[in-house]
């Protein structure tokens, strides 16, 4: 067998197989052949006779999969650095909307910008998180609001793709907030986002998945079923902003229709736990929204674990209320502030967060077969990746294993 590539002399986390361990081999290898894995295990199961054109002597360093941030808003314009501000002097999220600022302030600095600036200001963020070790980041829409808005975020989405050696994958996010010239008509919108935005969208191929926010702030249970509907329809899978600020059973509502995911979750109940544990719909909990609101209530962990429902980890990269690019940051704060253990916050910025992207078969595990997605670290114990905070121990970072 001769092998393009080999890393040896590395202690590995798999995170193979559907067990909850991280799959830990000491003295193992990982090869790679034309981009996907070859081989990964302990080196003596290595076939014999094998051979490779690059060898990499990982000098005892650990091999994790490539890390994968499974819910952003990477691409956005202008920032909300002053509302951040104001926000500290004491003003509230509605004074704030009534000066101007909030998501729609967003919505009117994303409108203004061109495809360019777009990508290039997404690509600084994006950058934080490659250095991290990610190899696939997701990437929402939802500061557009308008069909040549929400596109043309969806565009510079996927150039990221082109600019970096990363894997995007996009998701259409029209139904985010209500824009201000639909004078408060939510129905009316909806039927914009059915009727003419998605299929467009879709014709176009620019989305993976379908996102909605279903909260008394943004759309309700019920046009939230008419979007994934919609996108069912179009044949696209769907994904759930849920129960976030309070408990609309998002949760249930994002099982019933199989989505992928439900992510934010703080208010969901044992029911809407169990009904997404047996619909296979992942949890992504997103602890910098959760830091950054001051939120005290925490999501389900114990229904969640008690029924067997699929937790992923992400940043929630956006400007209001996550201005968060690290993943490791992410993992450190699960395990803080939601008592995830070190294998939950590993799994869950990799083979859970594959899951909730409905990529398990392509990423997310150290397999033969899946991309050659590997971040190498300097580290003792898996469990440095957690406990430091604001500390990089990566060495290298491999992508369709270049
Ligand atoms: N949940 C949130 O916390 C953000 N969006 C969402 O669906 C808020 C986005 C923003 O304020 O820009
Ligand atoms: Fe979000």
């Amino acid at each position: 067998m001769r092998f393009d590539r080999i890393w040896f002399n590395a202690r590995l986390a798999t995170l193979a197989g559907d067990s909850t361990g991280l799959g830990i081999m000491e003295d193992g290898a990982v090869a790679a052949k034309d981009g996907r894995i070859a081989f990964a295990g302990p080196a003596r199961d290595l076939p014999t006779g094998w051979d490779a054109v690059d060898r990499i002597d990982c000098e005892g360093r650990w091999i994790t999969p490539g890390l994968i941030d499974c819910h952003t808003h990477l691409v956005f314009g202008g920032d909300r650095a002053q509302e951040f501000e104001l926000r500290l002097k004491g003003a509230s999220y509605e004074e704030i909307a009534r000066a101007g600022g909030g998501i729609i302030s967003t919505v009117k600095a994303t409108r203004a910008a061109r495809e360019d600036d777009l990508v290039a200001g997404a690509l600084l963020r994006l950058d934080h998180l490659m250095a991290e070790g990610c190899t696939t980041v997701e990437v929402k829409s939802g500061y557009g609001l308008d069909l040549e808005t929400e596109t043309r975020m969806l565009r510079a989405a996927r150039r990221l793709g082109e600019e970096r050696p990363v894997s995007i994958t996009t998701t259409f996010l029209g139904a985010h907030a209500l824009p201000p010239e639909a004078n408060g008509d939510k129905d009316a919108y909806i039927d914009e986002i059915c009727g003419t935005m998605l299929p467009a969208v879709a014709s176009e191929g620019l989305a993976d998945a379908v996102d909605a926010f279903c909260e008394g702030i943004a759309f309700s249970p019920e046009q939230t079923a008419r979007v994934f509907a919609a996108a069912h329809a179009l044949g696209l899978r769907t994904k759930l902003h849920a129960d976030q600020l309070s408990n609309l059973h998002g949760a249930k509502l994002a099982a019933e229709y199989g989505a992928l995911s439900a992510d934010h979750l703080e208010y969901t109940d044992e029911e809407g736990a169990a009904a997404m544990a047996k619909a296979g719909t992942v949890a992504v909990l997103l602890p910098g929204a959760f830091y950054m609101l001051r939120e005290t209530q925490l999501p389900p962990v114990a229904a969640f674990r008690k029924h067997g429902t699929r937790i992923a980890l992400a940043t929630d990269c956006n400007p209001g209320t996550s201005p968060l690019t690290s993943i490791l940051l992410a993992m450190n704060m699960g395990a803080t502030l939601f008592r995830l253990t070190v294998e939950e916050c590993l799994a869950g910025v990799t083979r859970e967060a594959a899951r909730a992207l409905g990529r398990s078969d392509e990423i997310g595990s150290l397999e033969p077969g899946k991309s050659c997605d590997l971040a190498i670290w300097n580290i003792e114990r898996p469990a440095e990746l957690v406990y430091r905070i604001g500390f990089n121990p990566l060495h290298a970072r491999i992508w369709r294993g270049q």
